[in-house]
């Protein structure tokens, strides 16, 4: 076949090549912002939430940086010659900024369930990990329908005693009555949690898989045993703690060590979990922009907003 015979993978020629309104010669994630309405499926909160962190930094710059980024990233995908093309509803960044973790909670309560409770798809962009906790609570049902997955290096099972932090969200959300039944655990690194945590995880009942699982299992094997583990679950959330990632790869994360998630294997899971409709919320939590003078992180951050965007176009 000649170069210019080439075809074009299956779905990327009338619809979009021929049919495309107005857009840049380089058509990119930063076209797709609008603003919210209630036809918009996919809804972005920012919520720079900085207060109660284990390790102080600047994760409350990370929305601001992540929307900067999108430029950046283009939406066509040559793997599947598919173009994203939802619009993303964009809300805006929650004005919390010297609230504690405590005080804040209602408010990003709030600020999620505003788009959560009108579209099948919100991106919550944090801020610390401490966001995930009101995440959760805001999709208003029972938590016993609720579902979390996290891609995390670490249980987030501090104790509670000191207060809120972004240390504790998953042991925050077994008090407040998420079964353990209903958290999926995936990217648990070694020599960066505590036995007393390992334990309390598995006793409350959630399924843990380690970053070395996930090397000889694979990734989409460890996503979906994370889904059928919540099989039971009405919807699901996904806390996407970006310090699950090789540090080589990700150095703009306090918690993130050698020898974590690659890269690729992080976005293709974002990608699955994002495709499975009972995933209504997803969270990027823990980038502080501050700790990366270069811009891996943040290009890092904002794919994942694409990842998301390419998994729920296929569901
Ligand atoms: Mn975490």
């Amino acid at each position: 076949m000649a170069v210019g015979e080439q075809a074009i993978p299956h779905g990327a020629v009338c619809g979009t090549l021929l049919g495309r309104k107005a857009m840049s010669s380089w058509p990119n994630l930063a076209e797709l912002i609008a603003a919210p309405d209630e036809t918009t499926a996919v809804g972005l909160v920012g919520v720079p939430l900085g207060a109660g962190s284990v390790t102080p930094g600047g994760c409350d710059r990370a929305p601001e940086l992540l929307r900067a980024t999108l430029k950046r990233i283009a939406t066509y995908d040559v793997e599947t010659g598919r173009e994203i093309a939802t619009r993303i509803a964009d809300h805006g960044d929650l004005e919390i900024s010297g609230m504690s973790i405590e005080d804040a909670s209602t408010p990003i309560r709030n600020a999620i369930a505003a788009s959560a409770l009108q579209r099948p798809l919100t991106l919550v962009a944090g801020g610390n990990n401490a966001v995930t906790r009101p995440a959760v609570h805001a999709l208003g049902l029972p938590l016993e329908r609720v579902g979390l997955v996290t891609l995390d290096a670490h249980f987030d099972m501090r104790e509670l005693g000191p207060g809120l932090s972004n240390g504790n969200p998953v042991r925050a959300l077994l008090g407040d009555g998420l079964p353990g039944r209903n958290i999926a655990q995936l990217g648990l690194a070694p020599f960066a949690n505590s036995r007393a945590m390992h334990e309390d995880a598995l006793a409350a009942g959630n399924l843990v898989v380690t970053i070395g699982e996930i090397g000889s299992g694979g990734i989409a094997r460890a996503v979906e045993r994370a889904l059928g583990w919540l099989g039971h679950v009405e919807a699901i959330v996904v806390d996407c703690d970006i310090d699950v990632i090789d540090r080589g790869q990700l150095p703009g994360a306090p918690g993130a060590r050698p020898g974590g998630m690659a890269v690729h294997d992080f976005f293709a899971a974002v990608r699955q979990l994002a495709a499975e409709p009972r995933v209504r919320i997803v969270d990027l939590v823990e980038w502080d922009p501050m700790l990366d003078p270069s811009d891996l992180s943040a290009l890092t951050a904002a794919r994942w907003l694409a990842e998301c965007l390419a998994g729920f176009e296929t569901r």
